[in-house]
């Protein structure tokens, strides 16, 4: 019984550390669409996106000083990107050009 109380508030402080840290944020590929359109994250932050439908899917940016492409994910895999700086990041899935996400992130 002390074992448990013990473990459970060691959880406790560990979940607190990393949120005092960042705010990471996690994004869901589901039904082809993103499971948010617009997402505020600080400068630093963690995404991950996260491949719950039965399509594969892709992540991308063509936004000026963010653009990457995490090529295709399959359903099931994800896929963590670090935002280091402020500004307005357009997101979208070259598969499925519907996809849209827009993150802005704050200056932390
Ligand atoms: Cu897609």
């Amino acid at each position: 019984m002390r074992l448990t109380t013990a473990m459970l508030v060691t959880c406790a402080l560990i979940a607190a550390a990393h949120a005092a840290l960042a705010d990471d944020v996690r994004v869901v590929q589901r039904d082809k669409r993103f499971s948010a359109t617009k997402v505020t994250v600080k400068s630093g932050d963690l995404v991950t996106f996260v491949n719950n439908d039965e399509a594969m899917h892709n992540v991308y940016s063509f936004t000026q000083g963010f653009s990457f492409d995490l090529g295709g994910q399959e359903p099931g895999e994800e896929t963590t990107v670090r935002l280091s700086r402020p500004g307005v990041v357009d997101i979208r899935c070259a598969i499925h050009p519907k996809m849209k996400l827009q993150i802005t992130v704050e200056p932390r």
